[in-house]
């Protein structure tokens, strides 16, 4: 022990004198520690996904997902067995959102539900249900981030942490391989993961294939990175339609759109600034005040798309949480113990979220230690198996052994 070998010596001295701390870029608890967004956006290899990409079991990485691939066998059996009942909707426009040679003459009666031409959430379909657009409980925001994971989250995904907050996470499959430690964050801090797509296209435009790839290679990029598979799926745009909605069904997906819109995703473009952000935001909070939310809550479309929604999203929040009497992930709102399709793991019911975490004490953020949520109680009162991914588990595991089983909300606030 004492006989050290004199380069490691020198090593440790350099390392304390330039007060540099080895990056670990391996573990999901390293990468969370990156406080250097353009440290945290330098790509790394991630052995399962490099071993799964090298095996051919994903479409290339931000192409669109037109085609299942044509060995994957599992994939095609299930898409056979769905399409023979898809509704005969036909694709409208292109991937960009080109519909300038279907609009015209698309019956303005609205047939197939498409929520791109008049906002529709109710399917004309028998046996589909309605888009969630608003959240079941009053003065509520169901709170949620579309786009990630984004490679610079972390300051973002501090903030959420130190306030004991947690949201509903869309990610896109080709981001959740590109950046899995990242996408392994959100399941660790017990936010809620869905699915928005492998390329980001509009879905109207792709065949009955290309629906079904878009969303199976990203709920296998979410299963093969954090260990759970989702429940639900937001449309890139909204772009859906009753056709859509199905296949999106088949696959176990419940559709999330939203009545409002902060138009984050838009600064820069057409004259949308960020002051026009900061209207919108605004514009919400002023409903909250009106009373517009006093029988049913809301849903707004936010992201991580960049720095920017990322820090509007935390400017804004304190005046969120002073104007709602909550705001919970969109599972929660719910009810929905279980947002995956695996059963051993839990998020916590809106009860059990909101009796000890009102949005006005989450501004309390680090001090908010003596009131339950970061309790031992609190982790009993909701006590699961956990998350199942390989290193996500590990870290549950290894880190909060004392607690028995965990699940990620609790975790989220044992990490404070
Ligand atoms: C599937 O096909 C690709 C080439 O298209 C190949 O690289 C890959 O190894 C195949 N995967 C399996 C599981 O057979
Ligand atoms: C999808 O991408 C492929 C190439 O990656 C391209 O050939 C094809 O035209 C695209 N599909 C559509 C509908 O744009
Ligand atoms: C799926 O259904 C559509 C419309 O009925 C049909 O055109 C297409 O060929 C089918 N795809 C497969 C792979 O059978
Ligand atoms: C994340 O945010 C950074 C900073 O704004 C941006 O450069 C990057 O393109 C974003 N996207 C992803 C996928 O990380
Ligand atoms: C959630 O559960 C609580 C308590 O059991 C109940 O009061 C509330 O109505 C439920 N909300 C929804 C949306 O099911
Ligand atoms: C924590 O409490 C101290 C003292 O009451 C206060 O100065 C500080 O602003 C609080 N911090 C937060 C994050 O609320
Ligand atoms: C949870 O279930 C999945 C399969 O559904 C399994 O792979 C995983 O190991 C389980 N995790 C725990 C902690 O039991
Ligand atoms: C669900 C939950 O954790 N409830 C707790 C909230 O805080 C009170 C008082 O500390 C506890 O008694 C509850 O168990
Ligand atoms: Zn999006």
């Amino acid at each position: 022990m004492l006989a050290a070998p004199l380069s490691t010596v020198l090593h440790l001295c350099l390392l304390l004198a330039t007060g540099a701390h080895a990056q670990d870029r391996t573990t999901e608890q390293g990468e969370a520690a990156v406080t250097n967004p353009s440290a945290e956006c330098t790509p790394y290899s991630y052995p399962p996904v490099a071993a799964a990409v090298a095996a051919g079991q994903f479409p290339p990485i931000w192409t669109n997902a037109s085609k299942l691939l044509p060995n994957d066998t599992e994939a095609r059996a299930k898409f056979l067995v769905i399409n023979g009942s898809v509704p005969a909707i036909s694709p409208k426009g292109t991937l960009s959102g080109d519909f300038s040679n279907f609009t015209p003459s698309y019956p303005p009666s609205d047939p197939d539900c498409w929520w791109t031409y008049h906002q529709c959430v109710n399917p004309k379909l028998n046996g589909l249900s309605a888009d969630v657009a608003s959240v079941p409980e009053p003065r509520t925001l169901g709170y949620g981030f579309d786009d990630g994971p984004n490679c610079s989250h972390n300051a973002f995904y501090d903030y959420l942490r130190d306030r004991k907050q947690l949201a509903t996470m869309f990610y896109i499959g080709s981001n959740v391989l590109d950046w899995p430690l990242e996408a392994q964050r959100a399941v660790v801090d017990g936010h809620e993961i869905c699915v928005h797509t492998w390329s980001h296209n509009y879905m109207t435009a792709f065949s009955n294939e290309g629906v079904f790839a878009e969303l199976w290679y990203s709920m296998k990029a979410i299963k093969l990175v954090t260990g759970v598979t989702p429940r639900c799926w937001r449309p890139p745009f909204g772009d859906v339609d009753d056709r859509v909605r199905y296949i999106a069904a088949q696959l176990g997906l419940e559709t999330v759109l939203w009545k409002y819109d902060s138009f984050d995703w838009k600064v820069g473009t057409a004259g949308v600034t960020q002051d026009t952000v900061a209207e919108n935001y605004k514009a919400l909070i002023d409903d909250v005040k009106a009373g517009v939310f006093n029988a049913i809550g809301a849903i707004m479309l936010t992201h991580e798309l960049n720095a920017f929604t990322m820090q509007a999203a935390i400017d804004n929040y304190p005046q969120l949480a002073k104007a709602f009497n909550h705001i919970v992930p969109i599972a929660v709102a719910q009810n929905r113990s279980q947002p995956y399709a695996e059963s051993n793991y839990t998020m916590p019911s809106f009860e059990q979220y909101t009796a000890n975490h009102s949005a006005a004490t989450s501004l309390n953020g680090l001090n908010d230690t003596s009131n339950g949520v970061g309790s031992g109680k609190a982790a009993q009162a909701s006590s699961s198996n956990g998350a199942s991914s390989g290193a996500v588990q590990r870290r549950l595991l290894g880190s909060r052994s004392a607690l028995g089983s965990v699940v990620g909300w609790v975790v989220a606030s044992w990490l404070m």
